[in-house]
């Protein structure tokens, strides 16, 4: 199963490119599958449901949403497997600036948009820096000096990344992504993984610099998923 980790402040555009990037690939993405990380609140599973894509929500709710996703991402990853996603997308919102989902071995593609000025891109951390793809929104409502500005500002945050335009209303740029989704790597699980980058610290094991994802690092402040009985 491939999968890919897509974040992104709130409402830049997330769910929209998913969405249109799924639609471009037709059969050739498979069964898909998603998750969607929040902090308080998600009206997201209606536009997943309504696309016919499987979804499954976890709100972070009183915890730390950056722990709160490494304590459930694993898990998310055996649900697609007892599912037999051919591909699990993570759609996380309402992380902090200062911690990334991104994982070692798995694509990870960070979603912003131009409207939120040109400083946006330094200003976001790891997310950003450390992601394979960075994709820039609602470039059609800004002027072409501030999409390009904003660009150049993307570029000096992560010089290594593929930086791509992405009209969320329209689709345009689905294709170029959707090649990035299904070139991804196969994951069979992420026991064992690594985070690109740790948690900040607090009380549980994450919080102290605990990179590693599976249930035997997971110990205190341990909130996990309800999958119900969303698996098909
Ligand atoms: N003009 C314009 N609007 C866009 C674009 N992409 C997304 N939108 C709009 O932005 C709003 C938020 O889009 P979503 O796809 O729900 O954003 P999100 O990042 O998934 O939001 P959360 O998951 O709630 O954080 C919607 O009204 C979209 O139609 C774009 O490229 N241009
Ligand atoms: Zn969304
Ligand atoms: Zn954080």
């Amino acid at each position: 199963m491939r999968i890919v980790t897509v974040a992104g402040p709130p409402s830049v555009g997330k769910t929209s490119v998913i969405l249109k990037t799924i639609a471009g690939l037709e059969s050739a993405a498979g069964h898909v599958g998603a998750v969607k990380f929040d902090s308080l609140s998600t009206l997201d599973d209606a536009l997943y449901s309504r696309a016919g894509v499987p979804i499954v929500t976890g709100l972070a709710g009183s915890l730390c949403p950056d722990h709160y996703f490494v304590s459930n991402i694993d898990d998310c990853v055996e649900w697609g497997h007892k599912s037999n996603f051919d591909l699990l997308i993570a759609e996380s919102a309402g992380l902090c600036n200062r911690c990334s989902p991104h994982i070692h071995g798995v694509l990870g593609v960070c979603v912003v948009d131009a409207l939120s000025g040109v400083h946006t891109p330094r200003k976001i951390g790891p997310m950003l820096k450390l992601a394979d793809i960075v994709v820039i929104t609602k470039g059609d409502i800004v002027s072409q000096a501030e999409r390009e500005v904003f660009s150049y500002n993307v570029r000096a945050a992560n010089p290594r990344a593929v930086i791509l335009s992405f009209n969320g209303i329209t689709g345009q740029g689905a294709t170029e992504l959707g090649h990035h989704f299904i070139s991804a790597p196969n994951v069979e699980s992420l026991a064992g993984s690594r985070l690109r980058f740790s948690m900040p610290s607090a009380v549980c094991p994450y919080c102290i610099g605990e990179t590693s994802i599976g249930t035997d690092h997971q110990r205190g402040n341990v909130r996990k998923i309800s999958f119900g009985g969303t698996a098909t």
